[in-house]
C-alpha cells in the first residue's frame, strides 16, 4: 500500500501508486493523492536522420550498380527507421583505415554539421578499426549494413528462437569491435589510472559478451533439439514439404497467405518474414503438402548474419521442393534471383528441385485476371530468359490478384510425382 509520501517518486512510479491506491476502497483518502497533470506525450521516437555512404570498387563486379546497392540500403534503413538525409558514394578501393578517402571523410563532417544527421550508415561491413576511426572522425555513430540488418532483424523476430538468433548474432557482431570503445582511456596520456582499468574494463566487457553468447547458444539448442523432434515427425509423416525461397520482399508471405489462408505479415518492406512458419494446403488432387515459409535473402548478407539464421534456413533444406520466389516487377529481378540461387548453392541446395515463381505480374502486364493461362502470361509481357532468368519450370503469378495459383499448385504436384521416396501425392489426404 503505497503512502502519501511516496507519490511524489518519478513520474512512472506516481502513475502507479496512484492506481493502485484508487483501486482500494483505500484508508488513503483519495484527496491526499496528487492529479496526475494531463500531458500528450508521443510514444513514437523520432527518426534518426541518417547519411549513407557506399564504395564502388574499380573492379566490381556484377550488375549491380551503386544506386541500386544505395537504394537497397535508403530501403533497409527506412525499414529501420531512419530518415535519410543524404547520400555520399565514392568510386575507388575501399580504404583500409576509414573505408572511405581523406576529403570523403571531410566532405561527411560537412554533411553531419549541414543535416544534423545522428548516424552515418556505411553500405558494407566495416572492420572494427574501420569503425573506430570513422567514430572518432566524424563524432557521430556510425554502423555498418550488418548492424543495420540486424537491427531489422530485431525489429521483425516474433519467436523465442527469432529472438535468440538475433541477440546471438549481434553478440557476435560486436565482441571483436569492444576494443574501439574503451581505447580513448588508453589515449588520454597513458599512466596511472588509465592503464589497467582501460585493460579490465574490456576484459570484464569481453567476458560478459562470452557468457551471454554462451548462454544464448545453449537456450538456442535446447529450442533446437525440441524443433528437430517436431521436424523428424513431419518428416516422417511422408507429407510432402515446399519451401518458399526468395530475394526480400519478392512476395513470399504474400504468395503463402494466397496458398494457405494464412495471415503471416506480408508488407512493403525488407525482412518482413524472420521465423519460419508452415501450413498445410491442399494440391489439386487432394493430397496434403506443407507448405513453408522463411527469412527472405539480400546481397551481401555478412557470414555473421548468415551463421545466425543457419538452423532458420536448415528448414529450406528440409524442403523436397523449393519455390523460388521473384519479384518480376523489380528491376534489378535477374541479379536478385542470382544472389538467392548463389545463396542456395553455399547451402548446398542447389539440385533440389524447385520452381521459379514469377511474382508480381499485376504490375507488368495488364492481364485479365479472367483470361489467359499462366503460358499466356509468359508470353504476352514479360520473358524471364530476356531478364536473364532460367524459363524452365517457371510460373508467373500474382499473389496479390491471386493470378495462376492453380497453375502453380498443380506444377507443385507435378514436380513431386518425379521425386522418389515415400512422398504421400497421389489422392486424397486421410484427415488434415
Ligand atoms: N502488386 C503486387 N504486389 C505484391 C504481390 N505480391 C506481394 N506484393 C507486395 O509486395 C510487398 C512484399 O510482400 P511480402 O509478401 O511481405 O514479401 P516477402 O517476400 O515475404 O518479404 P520478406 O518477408 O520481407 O522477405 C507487399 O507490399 C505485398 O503487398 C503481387 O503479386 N502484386
Ligand atoms: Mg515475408
Amino acid at each position: 500500500m503505497p503512502q502519501a509520501g511516496e507519490l511524489d517518486h518519478a513520474p512512472a512510479q506516481r502513475l502507479v501508486s496512484f492506481r493502485h491506491s484508487t483501486k482500494q476502497s483505500c484508508n488513503l483518502s483519495c484527496r491526499e493523492v496528487e492529479p496526475i497533470p494531463k500531458r500528450t506525450v508521443s510514444t513514437e521516437p523520432e527518426p534518426e536522420v541518417a547519411i549513407l555512404v557506399a564504395v564502388e570498387p574499380r573492379n566490381a563486379r556484377g550488375n549491380w550498380s551503386l544506386e541500386d546497392t544505395l537504394n537497397e540500403l535508403d530501403y533497409l534503413a527506412r525499414t529501420a527507421g531512419a530518415e535519410v538525409a543524404a547520400r555520399v558514394t565514392q568510386r575507388s578501393e575501399h580504404f583500409t583505415q576509414t573505408y572511405v578517402g581523406k576529403g570523403k571523410v571531410q566532405e561527411i563532417v560537412e554533411l553531419i554539421a549541414e543535416t544534423q544527421a545522428d548516424v552515418v550508415i556505411f553500405d558494407d561491413e566495416l572492420t572494427p578499426t574501420q569503425q573506430r576511426n570513422l567514430e572518432n572522425a566524424l563524432g557521430t555513430k556510425v554502423i555498418d549494413r550488418t548492424a543495420l540488418i540486424l537491427d531489422v532483424f530485431s525489429r521483425h523476430a516474433q519467436t523465442y528462437e527469432g529472438k535468440l538468433q538475433v541477440e546471438l548474432a549481434q553478440h557476435k557482431y560486436l565482441l571483436p569491435r569492444l576494443a574501439g570503445q574503451w581505447s580513448h582511456l588508453e589515449r588520454l596520456g597513458g599512466g596511472i589510472g588509465t592503464r589497467g582499468p582501460g585493460e579490465t574494463q574490456i576484459e570484464t566487457d569481453r567476458r560478459l559478451v562470452r557468457n551471454r553468447i554462451q548462454h544464448i547458444e545453449r537456450d538456442l539448442d535446447k529450442v533446437r533439439r525440441r524443433r528437430s523432434i517436431y521436424m523428424g515427425r513431419r518428416k516422417r509423416s511422408t507429407i510432402p514439404i515446399a519451401s518458399l525461397v526468395g530475394y526480400t520482399n519478392a512476395g513470399k508471405s504474400t504468395l503463402f497467405n494466397a496458398l494457405s489462408n494464412a495471415k503471416v505479415t506480408a508488407e512493403d518492406q525488407l525482412f518482413s518474414t524472420l521465423d519460419p512458419v508452415t501450413r498445410r494446403v491442399r494440391l489439386p488432387s487432394g493430397a496434403p503438402l506443407l507448405l513453408a515459409d522463411t527469412v527472405g535473402f539480400i546481397q551481401k548478407l555478412s557470414p555473421t548474419v548468415v551463421a545466425a539464421f543457419r538452423a532458420t534456413l536448415e528448414e529450406v533444406a528440409e524442403a523436397d521442393v523449393l519455390l523460388h520466389v521473384i519479384d518480376v516487377s523489380h528491376p534489378k529481378a535477374p541479379e536478385q534471383t542470382e544472389v538467392v540461387e548463389t545463396i542456395l548453392k553455399d547451402m548446398g541446395l542447389e539440385d533440389r528441385p524447385r520452381i521459379l515463381v514469377a511474382n508480381k505480374m499485376d504490375l507488368v502486364t495488364s492481364h485479365d485476371k479472367n483470361g489467359g493461362s499462366g503460358k499466356g502470361l509468359a508470353e504476352g509481357s514479360v520473358d524471364l530468359r530476356t531478364r536473364g532468368l532460367d524459363a524452365r519450370n517457371s510460373v508467373f503469378v500474382s499473389a496479390a490478384k491471386r493470378w495462376n495459383l492453380d497453375e502453380l499448385l498443380k506444377m507443385i504436384e507435378s514436380e513431386l510425382m518425379n521425386i522418389d521416396g515415400p512422398l504421400t501425392v497421389i489422392g486424397p489426404a486421410s484427415g488434415g
